[in-house]
């Protein structure tokens, strides 16, 4: 199977591989984001819809938690966001739980857009923790790895949409507190993600720009994990609590 079939067949059927970094040799990482558009394609041929976009290893937490130092992008699938506080594991491998906020847009960001432009289309921001599962043995991989596998992505949950801008909240002056089973795993500020969440952002859409593609009215993007990512098991309650801006909480 080649490197795309080999990570879809791992995906759809939730099974462990080794790096195809390891079984199919080494690639760079702008083959790597190839091999990640080709994997998309698939799905989406399916009757997969993209609802957006993530970003990950923004944070030192993370870097730290993962080995790599530089930050990747990923993209999220309707069917990754879960639903009446409920998630699915029958398709989970080893997953893990980590907090973010989520931003959607109201307005499609043309290419080549200011940091400004591209806050002006934020319409809502919201509590979120994104679910990832690497499809890797023991959740180790390579750069070049992560991105082919869609960065780990897997699950999202989002809680309440405040509409943005939100008086007296600073989008990098949030307070995240990840929780399992009302146990407080870690907390840290919404700054942690590249220094600020537009950097964060901005990367995002720069990194789509040269993709050929943008974010798009009603798209979400998660902006990375504050703090390290956190092994959930069928039951747990898990909770991402902010100071500002609600809770969002699934089991
Ligand atoms: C890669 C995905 C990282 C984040 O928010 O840092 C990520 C992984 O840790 O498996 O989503
Ligand atoms: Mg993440």
């Amino acid at each position: 199977m080649t490197i795309v079939e080999t990570i879809y067949d791992a995906q759809k059927n939730a099974h462990e591989i080794e790096k195809v970094t390891d079984t199919h040799g080494k690639f760079s990482i702008p083959e790597a984001y190839g091999y990640q558009a080709e994997l998309i394609d698939r799905f989406v041929a399916e009757g997969s819809v993209i609802s957006g976009y993530k970003m990950g290893l923004t944070s030192r937490e993370k870097m730290v938690q993962m080995g790599i130092d530089a930050p990747i992008h990923g993209v999220l699938l309707e069917e990754m966001l879960v639903k009446d506080g409920k998630l699915c594991y029958d398709k989970l491998i080893h997953p893990k739980a980590e907090p973010e906020v989520a931003v959607k847009m109201k307005q499609d960001v043309p290419a080549g857009a200011t940091i400004e432009q591209l806050e002006a289309a934020i319409g809502w921001i919201a509590p979120a923790i994104e679910i990832i599962d690497s499809r890797f043995l023991d959740f180790k991989f390579t750069m070049a790895d992560v991105v082919a596998d869609n960065c780990s992505s897997s699950g999202y949950a989002v809680g309440q949409w405040v509409q943005w801008p939100a008086p007296g909240v600073d989008l990098d002056d949030i307070h995240v507190a990840i929780s399992v089973n009302g146990e407080e795993k870690a907390s840290g500020r919404s700054d942690a993600v590249l220094g600020s969440q537009m950097a964060s952002l901005y990367e995002l859409h720069q990194a789509l720009t040269q993709e050929g593609k943008q974010l798009k009215a009603g798209q979400v993007i998660l902006t990375g994990a504050v703090t390290a990512a956190f092994r959930i098991f069928p039951g747990d309650v898990v909770s991402n609590t902010t100071d500002k801006i609600g809770t969002v909480t699934f089991q």
